[in-house]
């Protein structure tokens, strides 16, 4: 398919509306894009690796691609301006949507840079978009155009790799490094860059919390790492933290609270590739100052001041799932079931693209 577009407007509201008000929605032109990226790399140059934010704040996990569930987590966790987002990355691949979904974030966070926060998930990447849907998904809907994943590609170099919320919570897209002891070591990296191989950086969008294990392990992932309680543990003394707060993994019932709340993962993509059939969160903080829990706040084993706010699939889904499209990326019925260890994107590279796991 081909689209041919009118003269471009550089008007956020505008693009809001494109996006917005047209089922399915519009997209916007490639030079609207290219000034789009590069007023938002210009404004995310002055933000540090790790930004500083406040409660009340809700947090989102992965969404890749699922655009209609993006608008689904602002009908049940209401729009910015009125509450404050930090996303937690992983917005493109897999869904049917990525351009859309991404488009929209990148215009809210410029209509609301105050309120609307983006962080680096691993799949924010040339290597990885290539293999998993976002680029075909881009040359397609933009009849072989490929500047616009160029565009956007460079733009992800430029997200920030994490936040603290109230100086007590960590919150990045995957977990810990046993190259980092200091979130210092964090904000002195240079991240401008694509998401390396291995060390720090590449750690921070690709780790994962395991209750079985102690110390670090090798993910079977490919990349990063598994950590255990006395990592997190020691991680948070040496940091003055509480909490690290994170996404990428499928949950089941939308989170998964480890070790008392020590961690939590958030994961906002509800039936996940259109089939998996879990449901999905979004965190709402609304204090982190560790008054007495309420009854909610023990069931869901979260923080003082915390919810995980639970949703599934938005109704719109259907027409898509039923109009027999495929998923983007690799897939198979095999791997999609497996909700734990999904993914291995250097060995996929290496098997010849013939992926066993999925990110
Ligand atoms: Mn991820």
């Amino acid at each position: 398919m081909t689209v041919t577009f009118s003269v471009p407007r550089f008007d956020l509201d505008y693009c809001l509306e494109q996006l917005l008000k047209h089922k399915p929605p519009r997209l916007l032109p490639p030079q609207t894009i290219e000034q789009l990226c590069h007023m938002l790399k210009t404004e995310l140059l002055k933000e540090a690796n790790i930004m500083s934010l406040q409660s009340p704040i809700t947090i989102v996990g992965d969404i890749h691609g699922q655009f209609h569930d993006l608008l689904e987590i602002f009908e049940i966790g209401g729009t910015p301006p009125n509450t404050n987002y930090l996303f937690l990355g992983d917005y493109v691949d897999r869904g049917y949507y990525s351009i859309e979904t991404i488009l929209l974030l990148i215009v809210l966070k410029l209509r609301y840079p105050q309120r609307v926060h983006l962080i680096r998930g691993n799949h924010e990447s040339r290597t990885i978009t290539t293999n998993y849907g976002f680029y075909t998904e881009i040359v397609t809907k933009y009849g072989g155009n490929t500047e616009v994943w160029s565009h956007i590609t460079d733009l992800f170099d430029y997200l920030p790799l994490g936040a603290t919320i109230d100086g007590n919570i960590f919150a990045t897209h995957g977990g810990l490094s046993p190259s980092c002891q200091q979130l210092d070591q964090v904000r002195a990296l240079d991240r401008f860059r694509e998401i390396p191989h291995d060390g720090i950086m590449a750690d921070l969008v690709w780790s994962d919390p395991d209750p079985e294990i102690m110390d670090f392990k090798l993910s079977p992932r490919g990349a990063g790492y598994l950590f255990g309680y006395d990592i997190i543990t020691k991680f948070c003394r040496e940091n003055d933290l509480i909490q690290l707060v994170r996404a990428h993994q499928l949950c089941n019932e939308g989170y998964i609270s480890y070790w008392g709340g020590q961690c939590l993962t958030v994961w906002s993509a509800p039936n996940y590739c259109y089939r998996c059939g879990n449901k999905a969160s979004v965190l709402e903080i609304t204090h982190s100052n560790m008054q007495s829990k309420t009854n909610t706040e023990k069931q869901q084993q979260v923080l003082p001041g915390q919810y995980f706010n639970v949703f599934d699939a938005s109704p719109e889904n259907d027409i898509d799932t039923e109009s027999g499209k495929g998923v983007n990326g690799f897939i198979t019925d095999e791997n999609v079931n497996d909700s734990e260890i999904f993914a291995d994107f250097f060995k996929s590279i290496h098997r010849g693209k013939q992926a066993e796991y999925f990110l």
